[in-house]
């Protein structure tokens, strides 16, 4: 083995040990110990080590938050000057401190000019949690508390704490007792599955039209706000169609339902643009962020509010009743602020743009664009899915989907690739340091996976 690491342990001592003791993330924990998860051990740029030795392109950004990569020395630099100088202290009591007013700074410098607070957390699941009771608190301060209805979509992903989960459209996620009064649901805009025989833009149309029906449904004078992400992540990196946010935004603004953006996935770089709603060209009143914000170095959150939400909360909410002993954490904030610098004054958002993304979809168009199992590519900058058909002409999906993505994965982890799979859909959400040769190695990595999910499924 020629590791550049020195192993501590065994993997199996790894393993047995973490199924003594670990419940996992969504997975059958039985099963998982009964096969022992790879252990991870290190990370480089793009790539990961397990402790076989075994290297890793890592095509998902950790779980689509390692903008920078792994290893990147000004982060750990950033840390380490922090945790000496002030490792801990809150906002509560009235208090603040410089790395989180820097932060700040510098968020909202790369914001457009109508977003001027934020409410620190820990994660996305928590920004989710503060934006129902904020949006809430919004209402109430303009003298119309009745509206405190969230409306969701099937499908969508906000988190796995309780009120995030019910915001979100995970169904077996409700099953497991994640769901709270006063949220409702309307379609996903997907259209590959469920377009029929509608053309995209109408069935984004009528996706949106959706928003409408629920919100009459309800009553306006009831619902406080629409949630989505601008293209849906964990529920399998689906783009609607380009007639949908122009619809939506009309209709939230018709019936004075705030539209909060999940930019948790979208945010700091994925598509191009900073935020994901500028690269769909539309305007969220809050925008739930976490993730790429630190690169996933520390975790952080937060909940960006409008001008105009927040001047009503400042200028006329009184005491706002919420705290989180770690919000806007030193370290966090000055991992954060380092994290921001370098993307914007390395230019990587730019180079997303016109550089590394297009390369990216080219490639992919290029190797998948009459590839027998592939229908449909969706993605923009460093963000793709593959969609799995079984018949092109009618878009019909294989019975076995999921099981197919999931093999596929496998296959990706056996040649040292990763990729996610959800559904029938392959996702990949490099990091936005990506250069064109670890894009090259990707898709190339990729394609012998899906060559292998191909045979399987009877396509080559
Ligand atoms: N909103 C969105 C849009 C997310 O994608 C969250 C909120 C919750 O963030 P935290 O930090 O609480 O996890 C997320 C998280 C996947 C996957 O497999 C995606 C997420 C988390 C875990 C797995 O695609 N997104």
């Amino acid at each position: 083995m020629n590791l550049p690491f020195e192993p501590q342990r065994q993997t199996q001592d790894y393993q047995a040990s973490d199924a003594a003791h670990h419940i996992h993330a969504f997975v059958d924990q039985k099963a998982l110990n009964a096969e022992g998860p790879r252990v991870m051990v290190r990370g480089e740029g793009l790539y990961l080590w397990d402790s076989e030795g075994k290297r890793y392109l890592d095509g998902m950004s950790g779980l689509w938050c390692t903008q920078l990569g792994y290893g990147r020395k000004d982060l750990t630099a950033a840390a380490a000057a922090q945790m000496d100088q002030l490792a801990y202290y809150n906002m509560f009591f009235h208090t603040t401190h410089p790395a989180v007013i820097e932060l700040s700074e510098l968020l909202f410098s790369l914001l457009p000019g109508h977003y001027s607070h934020v409410i620190y957390t820990n994660s996305g699941s928590e920004a989710n949690e503060v934006l129902i009771r904020t949006v809430r608190r919004y209402w109430q301060v303009l003298g119309k508390p009745q509206k405190t209805i969230m409306i969701g979509r099937w499908n969508g992903y906000h988190g796995s704490t309780l009120a995030a989960s019910a915001l979100g459209g995970m169904k077996f996620m409700h099953e497991m007792g994640g769901l709270i009064p006063d949220v409702a649901h309307i379609d996903e805009p997907y259209w590959y599955a469920q377009g029929g025989e509608l053309n995209p833009a109408e069935f984004g149309r009528r996706c949106a039209l959706q928003l409408e029906e629920k919100i009459l449904e309800l009553g306006a004078q009831n619902v406080a706000g629409f949630i989505a992400e601008p293209f849906q992540g964990a529920g399998g990196m689906i783009f609607p169609p380009e007639s949908y946010w122009p619809e939506i935004q009309r209709i939230c603004r018709q019936y004075d339902v705030l539209l909060c953006a999940d930019e948790v996935i979208g945010g700091f770089g994925r598509t191009g643009e900073w935020f994901a709603h500028q690269y769909f060209g539309f305007e969220p009143d809050t925008l739930s962020i976490a993730k790429g914000l630190t690169s996933g170095y520390l975790p952080m959150g937060g909940l960006v509010l409008s001008k105009r939400m927040a001047e009503a909360l400042v200028e006329r909410g009184g005491v706002f009743a919420h705290g989180l002993t770690y919000s806007g954490h030193p370290v966090a904030a000055a991992v954060a602020l380092a994290n921001l610098k370098a993307l914007r004054d390395e230019g990587i958002v730019r180079q997303v743009k016109d550089d590394t993304g297009p390369y990216l979809h080219k490639l992919l168009h290029e190797v998948f664009g009459n590839h027998p199992l592939i229908g449909e590519i969706q993605g923009t900058g460093l963000l793709a899915a593959l969609q799995f058909v079984e018949d092109k002409a009618t878009r019909k999906r294989f019975a076995n989907e999921n099981d197919l993505a999931w093999q596929c994965r496998t296959f990706g982890f056996e040649e040292g690739v990763i990729i996610r799979s959800t559904l029938g859909r392959m996702i990949m959400a490099p990091a936005l340091v990506a250069s064109r040769a670890e894009l090259d190695e990707l898709v190339d990595k990729t394609r012998i996976a899906v060559d292998r999910t191909a045979r399987i499924a009877g396509k080559l």
